[in-house]
């Protein structure tokens, strides 16, 4: 198997594309994808200050390290959700990552810790709440990620959500219609009122195979484990559904994502439209400032129930 681009010996084939690439070519293809992402689904400009949210894993790292690559000024947060046995290893990841790569480039490692902040890990916050880990844990990610790109002046706000991802959280909210979460699926959510960072999603065009090829191909040294409390849930079972199909069937993922994106960009449920929606239910939180459509946000709803839980 020879590389498509340059005819050396390949270390990648990728069906959906009918190509092959040798390591050199697939790094550039690999830049290629994001930075054409980038422009297309107007992300950002060379100007902006980027906040990627970073857990550890391969994806959001290879996307601060591409982001650096590709020149941009890509600082980074990690939220230290306190799991035993897990938060240790991926803050060590990223803070290697951090002092290796990134801040020889002049960026920036900002970390929460979700043990000292909010005064409980993660587990034991959702069990004062009474709520799901995931769910617990998505509202503070939320919550403090937006908080830091406000408060800190970034432009925008990046996740290393991958194609997988996309089209496995496609498939759930197709499936359970949701159409509120389909209006708002897109790999550019615009800062829809004043406290609310823009938001994007600059590697929806790579897949998660994609994505570790490129990490271990640029020597990025990432926690392979998944997050020991995905466990089980509906996305592991969606991505696998949607793994059996693109083995039958190369090519599904991408059709079955870029084929609602199409029809979204042409379609009268752009996530622009949704900003006026927005902007018209949202006003600052009584606690914290931040908009909601409550009298207080989900955030100080939760931890106000935390800490009587507490006392
Ligand atoms: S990190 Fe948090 Fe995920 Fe772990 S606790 Fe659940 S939501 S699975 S993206
Ligand atoms: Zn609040």
């Amino acid at each position: 198997m020879n590389c498509t681009k340059c005819k050396t010996k390949a270390v990648i084939d990728l069906p959906r594309h009918n190509a092959a690439f040798c390591q050199p070519c697939f790094t550039t293809y690999v830049h290629d994808q994001t930075a054409y992402a980038i422009k297309h689904a107007r992300m950002f400009g060379p100007d902006d200050r980027i906040l990627v949210a970073v857990s550890g894993g391969k994806d959001s790292l290879a996307l601060w390290d591409i982001l650096l690559k590709l020149g941009y000024k890509a600082d980074a947060l990690y939220v230290d959700l306190g799991i035993p046995g897990y938060s240790a290893k991926s803050r060590e990841k990223v803070e290697r990552f951090a002092e290796a790569i990134a801040r020889p480039k002049g960026a920036t490692l900002h970390t929460h810790t979700v043990q000292e902040e909010e005064g409980a890990g993660i587990k034991e916050l959702s069990n004062l709440v009474h709520r799901p880990t995931c769910a617990t844990c998505g509202t503070i990610k939320r919550y403090q990620f937006n908080k830091t790109a406000v408060d800190q002046d970034y432009d925008v706000m990046a996740t290393g959500h991958n194609l997988d991802d996309e089209a496995a959280r496609l498939l759930g909210n197709v499936l359970h219609w949701q159409e509120e979460y389909l209006d708002k699926q897109s790999p550019t959510l615009p800062a829809s009122v004043e406290g609310f960072a823009k938001k994007v999603k600059p590697l929806y065009r790579l897949s998660e195979r994609e994505l570790a090829a490129y990490a271990v191909l640029n020597k990025i040294d990432y926690i392979v484990e998944e997050c020991p409390m995905a466990k089980g849930s509906k996305m592991l079972l969606y991505k696998e559904a949607l793994n059996r199909l693109e083995t039958d069937s190369p090519g599904t993922k991408h059709r079955f994502y870029f084929g609602f994106l199409d029809k979204q960009e042409r379609g009268a449920t752009a996530p622009q439209s949704m900003a006026d929606k927005d902007r018209a239910s949202l006003h600052p939180c009584a606690a914290c400032g931040q908009p909601t459509t409550g009298e207080t946000c989900s955030y100080c709803k939760m931890m106000a129930r935390a800490s009587a839980a507490k006392s």
